[in-house]
C-alpha cells in the first residue's frame, strides 16, 4: 500500500494534466505509481486584435481545470486513507501573466506562437548586443523569449497598470498560496537571469529598460526568485474550501516542465542524452555549469537551469507539434487521419525520401503544415511528399535527423568527449512514438531507451516529494525512484 501521496500539475500546451503521485516502499527502495486524475484540453485561442489576430492562453479555463484536479487528488489519495503532503505545478515555459496593484489578473497570457513576436528578437538583441547578452543569459534566441514578449508587450494599454509579471506556474501557485516567488528554472527561460549566479540579472534588466523606457520599474515587477524544492505557501483558505483540501503546501518543483521533464530521465550515470518529446523536442544533456562561449551563442544552444543546480545544455527542435498541426489542419479541411493510422502509414513509406529543415521559422505558427513542408522539399531540391504516409514520413525523418545533429552539437560543443552519451533518453508523449523511437536510434547510431511517457510528471512528483521530506537523496537519488516506477523499452541502433 502507497505509503504518502501528492499531486503534480503538468500543463502542457495541447492539454494539461493532474496526477496523483502514491510513493510506495522503503526508504531506499522508493517508487511511485501515477494516477491521472483529471486531463483538460488547452491551445492557443486566436482573438481578433487591430486588423490582425493574437494568440492568447484560456488562463481560466487551466485554472479551473486544476482546481478540479486537485480536489479529485484529494479523494483519490483519500480513498487510500491518505492525504495530499505536496503539490507540484510545471507549465510550458516563457509565458506570463500580468497582476495589477489590486492584484487583478490583467487579461490573457499571450501564447508564445504570437504573430506579433516576428522581428522582435533580432531588434532587441541588436540593440543589446547579442554576444554580450549571451554571456550573461546563455539563452538561445527564440522569438518567444520572454523578455522579446515584454519589450513587445510593454506598448499594451495594461502594461503601465501591471505590477506583477508571473510566469504561468508561479501564478497558478500565487492564487493556490497567496504568496508570489519566481522559480528558477522557468525564469531562466525568461532572458533576465544570469546563467552563472542563478540570479535576476541587473546587467540585462538594466540594459533593456534603458533601450526600451516603457518597461520601466521591470526589476519591481519580477518576483525573488526560488530554486526548486522550495516552499512557496500552504493552499489559502478559500482554495481549501474550493478543492476540499487541507493546508497542503505548495512546493516550487522545476515548474519548467522541461526541468522536471528531464529530472524525470530514469538514467543510473550521466552519460546520457536526452529528448523531452512532446509539443517541443528539447534534445540536450545536463551540465553542471553553463557553457557561454562565442560557438555556444551561433549554434543557438541554451543553457536552461534545472534542479540542484544543473544546467540544462540543449537545443528546441520544432517536435510533434509539426505533426499534431499536420492532423489538425488535415482534419479542419475535412480529411480525418488518426494518430495511428498516420504512423502505420509512415511506417511502410519509403525512408529518408525527403528530410527538411523542421526547426525553420515558417513551422512555429499553427497552420497548413503539409504546405510548408511541400515549399521547404521544393526549396531544398527533394521531392514533395505526396499522401499521408509520405508526409509523415517527412516529419518524422526530419525530427530523427535534427535529434542528430542536437546531439553531436551540444556534446562537441559542451566539450565532453565523444564517448560521453552512451545512450539517448527519450521521455514524455513522444516516447510512445515506436518509429520515431527507431529512427532516432538509427540516425544518432545509439541506443535509444524510451520511457517514462509522464517524465515531467514524475519528475514534478519526486522534487515535490523531496520538498516535505517525504523523499530523501540526489538528484541521481531521485532518477532512481524514477526508474523503478517506470517500463522503458530499449531500441538498438
Ligand atoms: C516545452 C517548452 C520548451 C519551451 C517551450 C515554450 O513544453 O517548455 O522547453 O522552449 O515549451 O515555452
Amino acid at each position: 500500500a502507497p505509503v504518502a501521496a501528492v499531486a503534480a500539475v503538468d500543463l502542457g500546451a495541447t492539454s494539461g494534466r493532474v496526477m496523483l503521485a502514491l510513493l510506495h516502499g522503503d526508504p531506499g527502495r522508493e517508487r511511485v505509481e501515477l494516477e491521472e486524475v483529471a486531463r483538460f484540453a488547452n491551445g492557443p485561442v486566436e482573438v481578433p486584435e487591430g486588423d490582425g489576430a493574437a494568440l492568447h492562453w484560456d488562463l481560466l479555463h487551466l485554472w479551473r481545470g486544476v482546481l478540479d484536479g486537485l480536489r479529485a487528488a484529494g479523494v483519490a489519495a483519500a480513498a487510500r486513507g491518505l492525504d495530499l503532503g505536496a503539490i507540484g505545478i510545471d507549465s510550458w515555459a516563457v509565458d506570463y501573466g500580468l497582476t495589477g496593484a489590486d492584484g487583478a489578473l490583467l487579461g490573457n497570457p499571450r501564447c508564445y506562437r504570437d504573430p506579433r513576436l516576428e522581428g522582435v528578437a533580432e531588434k532587441v538583441l541588436d540593440t543589446l548586443g547579442a554576444e554580450a547578452h549571451y554571456r550573461v543569459n546563455g539563452l538561445q534566441t527564440q522569438p518567444f523569449n520572454t523578455e522579446f514578449q515584454l519589450v513587445a508587450g510593454a506598448q499594451d494599454a495594461v502594461w503601465p497598470l501591471a505590477t506583477s509579471v508571473r510566469l504561468i506556474p508561479d501564478l497558478l501557485a500565487s492564487w493556490l498560496t497567496g504568496r508570489v516567488v519566481a522559480e528558477v528554472t522557468n525564469a531562466s527561460t525568461t532572458g533576465l537571469v544570469d546563467a552563472t549566479t542563478r540570479q535576476w540579472s541587473p546587467t540585462v534588466i538594466d540594459g533593456l529598460v534603458r533601450a526600451y523606457p516603457a518597461l520601466g520599474d521591470l526589476r519591481g515587477r519580477l518576483a525573488d526568485l526560488v530554486e526548486p524544492g522550495d516552499v512557496v505557501g500552504h493552499l489559502t483558505g478559500r482554495v481549501r474550501s474550493l478543492t476540499g483540501l487541507g493546508a497542503v503546501p505548495v512546493v516550487a518543483v522545476g515548474t519548467h516542465d522541461t526541468a522536471s521533464a528531464v529530472v524525470g530521465v530514469p538514467a543510473a550515470d550521466d552519460r546520457f542524452a536526452y529528448v523531452s518529446s512532446g509539443t517541443w523536442s528539447l534534445v540536450g544533456v545536463e551540465l553542471d555549469a553553463p557553457v557561454l562561449t562565442q560557438a555556444s551563442r551561433e549554434a543557438n544552444v541554451t543553457n536552461e537551469l534545472g534542479v540542484d543546480g544543473t544546467v540544462r545544455y540543449l537545443k528546441n527542435v520544432m517536435g510533434l507539434w509539426v505533426l499534431s498541426e499536420t492532423l489538425r489542419t488535415w482534419r479542419e479541411s475535412g480529411r480525418d487521419v488518426s494518430l495511428a493510422e498516420a504512423l502505420a502509414a509512415a511506417e511502410t513509406a519509403e525512408p529518408g525520401r525527403t528530410v527538411v529543415d523542421v526547426d525553420g521559422p515558417q513551422f512555429l505558427a499553427p497552420g497548413d503544415m503539409s504546405a510548408r513542408l511541400a515549399e521547404a522539399a521544393r526549396a531544398s531540391g527533394q521531392p514533395v511528399p505526396d499522401g499521408v504516409g509520405q508526409v509523415v514520413r517527412c516529419v518524422l525523418d526530419s525530427l530523427a535527423a535534427a535529434y542528430a545533429r542536437a546531439v553531436d552539437q551540444v556534446t562537441e560543443l559542451s566539450g565532453r568527449g565523444s564517448d560521453a552519451v552512451t545512450a539517448i533518453h527519450v521521455v514524455g508523449g513522444g516516447s510512445q512514438n515506436a518509429l520515431l523511437c527507431r529512427l532516432t536510434a538509427e540516425a544518432t547510431g545509439l541506443p535509444v531507451v524510451a520511457g517514462p511517457t509522464e517524465g515531467a510528471a514524475l519528475g514534478n512528483a519526486v522534487v515535490a516529494a523531496r520538498g516535505v521530506g517525504l523523499l530523501t537523496g540526489t538528484l541521481t537519488d531521485l532518477r532512481g525512484v524514477v526508474r523503478r516506477s517506470s517500463t522503458l523499452v530499449t531500441y538498438e541502433p
